[in-house]
């Protein structure tokens, strides 16, 4: 039963819906274009993020929204960790330079940022994965279970299960997510286009009507 689970959760991280690519142009005015993978996992992330469904992800959508969620899973300040995090990533990667310091992010905009130079550098990937380990890591001994890894996949939104997103990014399978296997994951996510089932860290919005 499990196995079967997992399946499909590998199948949709393979093989994507892309219905709502439709409309998604991307014009790179500087060399690289992305995979169509690529671009629908990120497009799936920022639909996440995008709480009202208008197209636009907001500095509040992006930090205060998911602070709020934080507060049912995690105590105070840790709270306030989340806050910082968000608020460093929304003014490193959404809201800058490149977006004209826009305070409302379409896709476009977003994808656009990402693919100029200096925007996206592995250190902070590498800051925002550490620091959010810690954040839900709450009792302190390096390593993930399935109860403080969900903390995280509620403070993203995800709706699929959990324990199959669990076992994607466990990929020694020992019942736990070591800051490798996170990293990994966030890495994963942020970067590689081809399919890879770690990708999947942030969740997904898979029940979502
Ligand atoms: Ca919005
Ligand atoms: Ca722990
Ligand atoms: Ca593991």
């Amino acid at each position: 039963m499990f196995s079967s689970k997992l399946g499909i959760v590998l199948f949709i991280v393979i093989v994507p819906t892309v219905d709502f690519l439709d409309g998604v142009k991307i014009e790179q005015d500087n060399k690289e274009t992305f995979t169509q993978y690529w671009v629908s996992k990120h497009k799936e992330h920022f639909d996440a993020l995008d709480v009202n469904h208008d197209g636009n992800v907001t500095e509040r959508e992006l930090t205060v929204v998911p602070t709020n969620r934080a507060k049912h899973v995690l105590p105070s300040w840790r709270v306030k960790a989340v806050y910082g995090v968000l608020n460093m990533a929304y003014h490193t990667w959404w809201s800058n330079e490149y977006t004209d310091y826009k305070t409302s992010i379409s896709f476009d905009d977003w994808i656009q940022s990402f693919g100029k130079d200096m925007v996206y550098t592995g250190d902070e990937v590498d800051e925002f994965a550490l620091d959010f380990f810690h954040i839900v890591e709450v009792d302190c001994n390096e390593e993930l279970t399935l109860k403080e890894y969900s903390k995280f996949l509620d403070i993203f939104r995800n709706t699929a299960d959990i324990q199959v997103i669990f076992r994607a990014i466990d990929i020694d399978r020992n019942n736990v997510i070591d800051v490798k296997e996170f990293l990994y994951g966030i890495k994963g996510f942020t970067y590689d286009e081809a399919p890879d089932s770690a990708a999947y860290i942030f969740g997904s919005r898979d029940k979502e009507s």
